[in-house]
């Protein structure tokens, strides 16, 4: 599970800094995009794809892969690069797996034009191994929990003992946007009803939209509406951090009773100057400027402006293993409905709004599920 060495840590750091690089040409060559999500979130998308997805880029539509929902789908380039770099095998409208990439350089550096594979937010069965069409906040989010409730369903009816078919598990990534539209309230809502304890949010939160700070028009405590859905919370501190991101999937794998929100604190355009933490870095280009000036400050992103490269991934080899393929011995086992919830690994605190991260975070920006007075004296 941890990254093994120094050799490997370079590999990874390599990895997500190519698919930021991707997303930040692609948006770049386009003259229109969103690079920031991207930039904050590859180490997220990385860390889920490489490490946890059960995921087969030579069958992009085996039956029993894990879904991977882009609820957020203006940071719609993450997916694609991942698409690409994993290289992941297209299937036509009957079906049929062929034998082309399903996202190629070409289509990433054609990024929002028309009839490229690459379209500004993902569409399903027209980009291979996008599963649902995203775009209206929220409604990926939705969406999943569909799809958590049909891996159940198909569970329930095609399983055998000691055969079990169907135990996908259905990540999604979300933004501020998402959480702030009541589609999600309602479908997070069904899903802790229902125990879909194969589901699996992963909040963005960077505290920023696209008018500006949250601040203007959301104030809620999220993870303290989640707990009260009926769901496990947890929470990762740094978005940067793959271990952490690491356990706190581990923490989703370990869970069988209720869904997972994993609320990870972010900063919008990490590492551009003047736009990092800004609507500025939501939806429009960096600017090549920023774009120079990101790759001289943070030295290990190969940037280029898009004028003299579109092609970062070829240009730095990256070895990015493939996904996990999922086979029998791979997968996780799902046990009866158990009711111990989890401890924060901290504070020892059932239910601690800060379970999964490093420290507990009393200082975090977000605010905490528990009133100080009833904290746990180390939260
Ligand atoms: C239902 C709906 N309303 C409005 C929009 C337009 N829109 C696209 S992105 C966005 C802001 C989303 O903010 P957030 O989810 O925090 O994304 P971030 O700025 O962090 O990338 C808005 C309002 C939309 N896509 N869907
Ligand atoms: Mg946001």
């Amino acid at each position: 599970m941890k990254v093994a060495n120094e050799r490997d840590a370079e590999l990874e750091k390599l990895a997500i800094d190519t698919i930021r690089t991707l997303a930040i040409d692609a948006v770049q060559a386009a003259g229109s995009g969103h690079p920031g999500t991207p930039m904050a979130m590859a180490p997220v998308a990385y860390t889920l794809w490489q490490r946890f997805l059960r995921f087969d880029p030579s069958d992009s539509i085996w039956p029993n892969r894990d879904r991977f929902v882009l609820s957020m789908g203006h940071a719609s380039t993450p997916l694609y690069a991942l698409l690409h770099l994993t290289g992941t095998k297209a299937v036509n409208p009957a079906y049929e797996t062929l034998g082309e990439p399903t996202v190629s350089l070409d289509d990433l550096r054609r990024f929002r034009q028309l009839d490229s594979k690459c379209p500004g937010h993902p569409e399903y069965r027209w980009t291979s191994g996008v599963e649902t069409t995203t775009g209206p906040l929220g409604q990926g989010v939705a969406t999943s929990v569909g799809m958590a409730i049909a891996g159940q369903w198909l569970a329930a009816h095609f399983n055998r003992p000691g055969y079990d078919l169907f135990d996908y598990d259905v990540y999604a990534l979300a933004g501020d946007g998402c959480l702030m539209e009541g589609v999600s309230s309602e479908a997070a809502s069904l899903a802790g009803h229902l125990r879909l304890s194969n589901l699996c949010w992963i909040y963005d939160s960077n505290r920023i939209t696209i008018e500006g700070h949250t601040e203007l028009a959301f104030s809620e405590d999220v993870a303290t509406r989640f707990m009260s859905y009926g769901w496990n919370v947890t929470r990762v501190g740094d978005a940067n951090d793959t271990e952490m991101l690491a356990r706190a999937f581990g923490t989703f794998r370990d869970e069988h009773d209720r869904p997972t929100l994993i609320v990870v604190d972010s900063h919008i355009g990490w590492g551009a100057p003047n736009k990092q933490d800004t609507s500025g870095a939501h939806g429009e280009p960096l600017g090549e400027s920023v774009v120079r000036e990101t790759g001289r400050r943070t030295p290990s992103f190969s940037f280029r402006t898009a004028s003299t490269s579109t092609s970062s991934a070829a240009s730095v080899r990256v070895g990015v293993p493939h996904a996990t393929t999922g086979s029998p011995s791979s997968r996780r086992t799902r046990q009866p409905i158990r009711s111990s919830p989890s401890s924060c690994a901290a504070c020892s605190a059932v239910s601690c709004p800060t379970v999964g991260t490093r420290t507990c975070r009393s200082s975090s920006p977000m605010r905490t599920a528990f009133p100080a007075a009833t904290r746990p004296a180390k939260c």
